[in-house]
C-alpha cells in the first residue's frame, strides 16, 4: 500500500499528549495515515519577516509525521487573509458582492502554492500517493508537476464551486481551471459542484470530457467526482449519548427550565445566514406569541477571521442584532436568544445538541455543512429532535428528510420552525432513521476510503493501471 501525503492549510497536530485536536476530518486522515503510514504538510499558523522563514518543523506521532513551515507577514496578507479568504472564500460562495480583487493578492497566492511545492518536493518518495486539500492550495498539483513530480496527486475542495457566470468573474479564472486538470482526481461535495466545475471547462473550452466523470486535457487525464464527506457517525452518536451523565449536561438542563431549546452552532461567517437565522426566529417568536417564554434560542458562534474586515464587521453586526431582539421580545426572567462566541469541545457540543427539540442549519450557501450530520447522529432514537436545514447546504442533498428550507425567505423558514416545533414523534422518528442511515453507510471513513481507492487508481488487488489515462493517448 502506497505511503500517503496530506497536505492542507492547517494541519491538526497532536499535542505533547498525543492527542490531536478533535474534528471528523482530522480524525479520518490521521486514520488513513495510519495505515499507510505518512506526512502531513502545511501551515504553521506563524508568519515572520521575509528573511526569517527557517526549516520544516516536524513532529513524529508514530507512523506520522507532520511538517510544519512558516510563512512570512507578507504571504499571510497576500496568500491567505487576501486571495484565500477575500476572493476565493466569498466567489465560492456566490458574494461576488465581498470579492476583493488585487494583483497582489493573486500573484501571492500563486508564490505561496510554489513555496509548498518546493517545501514539499525533497520529501515526496516514488510511490506515495499525495491528497491536497482545499481552496487555499489549489495550483500546488500544477506547481509539484513542474518541479518533475510524477505521483498520483488528488484534490478535495471543501466549499462549493460555483457556476460559470460566477466563478468566471474572477480575473484568475483560467490559471486556476487549468491548474486543475494538474491533479488525477477532483473530489467535489456534490454532484452540483461537480457540474459547475465541468460547465467552467466547457465554458473556457479546456479539455474533452470522455465521460461523465474523466476529462482530457492535452496529454493528461484526469477524473472529477463528487465525495460528500461524512463525520465519524457512530463515535459522535456514543458521545452524545454519555453526555447526559455530565455536569455540565444538568446544568443547561436546569438553566432551560422545561424550555424547549432551539440550537444554531457555526463558525462566525457570512456565508452560514446566522442573520438571515435569527430573523426568522424573531419573527416565529412575534407571529406565534403563544411560544414565546417557551423555547430558547442557543447559538453557539465562534469567532474566525478577525482580522478580515467583513468578519469584523460582522462579528458586531450579529451581536447588536442578537440584543436587539432580546430588548425587545425578552422578559426579566426569560431571554429568548442565548449568544455565545465560544468554541466547545466536542463532548460538550454533542450533549446540547442532543439536548436540543430543533437545530437550525441554514447557511446561505455551504459546501456540505458538518453541523446538520452532527445533530441527527447526536439523537436520542426514541425522541428525536428536527433538524432544519438550508436546501444551499451540501449536506440537503443527502438529508432530505430533515425539513429543507430556503433560508433567504425569512418568513418560510419562520413558519417551518413552527411547524418542526410541533412534529409528531412518529414523523420525527421516521425522518431521523432515514437520515441516520445515509449518515451510517457514508461516514468519514468511507469519505477517506473511496477517495483514496479512486486516487490509487481502483480498489486494492485490481490492476494498477490507469485506463483514463491509457485512453487519454489514445485521444491525444
Ligand atoms: P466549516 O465552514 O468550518 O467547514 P462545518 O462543516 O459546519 O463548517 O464544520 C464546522 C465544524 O466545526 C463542525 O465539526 C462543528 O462541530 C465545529 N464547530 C462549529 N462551531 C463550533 C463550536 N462553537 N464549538 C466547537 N466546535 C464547533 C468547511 C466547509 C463546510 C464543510 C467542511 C468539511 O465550509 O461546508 O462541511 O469544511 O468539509
Amino acid at each position: 500500500m502506497s505511503r500517503l501525503i496530506v497536505v492542507s492549510n492547517r494541519v491538526p497536530v497532536p499535542d505533547k499528549r498525543g492527542t490531536a485536536p478533535a474534528g471528523g476530518l482530522a480524525v479520518a486522515l490521521q486514520s488513513a495515515l495510519k495505515t499507510r503510514g505518512g506526512l502531513w504538510l502545511g501551515w504553521s499558523g506563524q508568519s515572520c519577516a521575509e528573511d526569517a522563514v527557517g526549516p520544516l518543523r516536524t513532529v513524529k506521532d508514530g507512523n506520522i509525521e507532520y511538517a510544519l513551515t512558516d510563512l512570512t507577514e507578507r504571504d499571510v496578507e497576500e496568500y491567505y487573509q487576501g486571495f484565500a479568504n477575500r476572493v476565493l472564500w466569498p466567489i465560492c460562495h456566490y458574494r461576488l458582492d465581498l470579492a476583493e480583487y488585487g494583483r497582489r493578492e493573486m500573484t501571492g497566492y500563486f508564490r505561496v502554492n510554489h513555496f509548498f511545492a518546493s517545501r514539499l518536493l525533497p520529501l515526496i518518495q516514488d510511490d506515495d500517493l499525495i491528497w491536497i486539500h482545499d481552496y487555499h492550495l489549489i495550483p500546488l498539483a500544477a506547481e509539484l508537476r513542474r518541479l518533475g513530480v510524477k505521483n498520483r496527486i488528488g484534490f478535495f475542495l471543501h466549499i462549493p464551486w460555483p457556476s460559470p457566470d460566477v466563478f468566471l468573474t474572477m480575473p484568475v479564472h483560467d490559471e486556476l481551471l487549468k491548474g486543475l486538470t494538474a491533479y488525477d482526481v477532483i473530489g467535489f461535495q456534490t454532484d452540483h459542484d461537480r457540474n459547475n466545475f465541468a460547465d467552467c471547462l466547457a465554458r473556457q473550452d479546456i479539455g474533452h470530457r470522455l465521460d461523465t466523470t474523466r476529462f482530457v486535457v492535452g496529454e493528461r487525464a484526469f477524473t472529477t467526482k463528487s465525495y460528500p464527506i461524512g463525520i465519524e457517525t457512530t463515535e459522535f452518536a456514543g458521545l452524545a449519548k454519555r453526555a447526559a451523565e455530565t455536569t455540565l449536561h444538568k446544568r443547561m438542563l436546569q438553566s432551560l427550565d422545561g424550555k424547549e431549546l432551539i440550537i444554531g452552532v457555526d463558525r462566525l461567517d457570512y456565508s452560514k445566514g446566522i442573520t438571515q437565522r435569527i430573523d426568522a426566529f424573531e419573527t416565529f417568536l412575534t407571529r406565534h406569541e403563544e411560544s414565546q417564554r417557551k423555547v430558547t434560542l442557543l447559538q453557539i458562534t465562534p469567532k474566525s477571521r478577525s482580522e478580515v474586515p467583513e468578519y469584523e464587521a460582522m462579528q458586531r453586526a450579529v451581536a447588536e442584532q442578537a440584543g436587539r431582539v432580546n430588548g425587545a421580545l425578552g422578559t426579566v426572567d426569560w431571554v429568548p436568544i442565548r449568544y455565545v462566541n465560544r468554541s466547545l469541545r466536542r463532548p460538550a457540543l454533542a450533549g446540547l445538541y442532543r439536548m436540543a427539540r430543533l437545530a437550525l442549519v441554514t447557511p446561505l450557501r455551504d459546501g456540505m455543512n458538518l453541523v446538520a450530520k452532527e445533530y441527527v447522529a447526536a439523537q436520542n432514537e426514541d425522541d428525536p429532535g428536527v433538524l432544519l436545514l438550508s436546501r444551499f447546504a451540501g449536506a440537503a442533498r443527502e438529508l432530505k428528510d430533515a425539513v429543507l428550507v430556503n433560508p433567504y425567505d425569512v418568513e418560510g423558514t419562520a413558519e417551518a420552525i413552527a411547524r418542526s416545533l410541533v412534529m409528531p414523534l412518529e414523523e420525527r422518528r421516521e425522518r431521523w432513521k432515514s437520515m441516520m442511515t445515509v449518515l451510517r453507510t457514508n461516514d468519514v471513513f468511507a469519505w477517506c476510503d473511496t477517495f483514496l481507492e479512486d486516487l490509487a487508481g481502483g480498489k486494492a488487488g485490481e490492476s494498477g493501471s490507469h485506463p483514463v489515462e491509457a485512453r487519454s493517448r489514445n485521444i491525444a
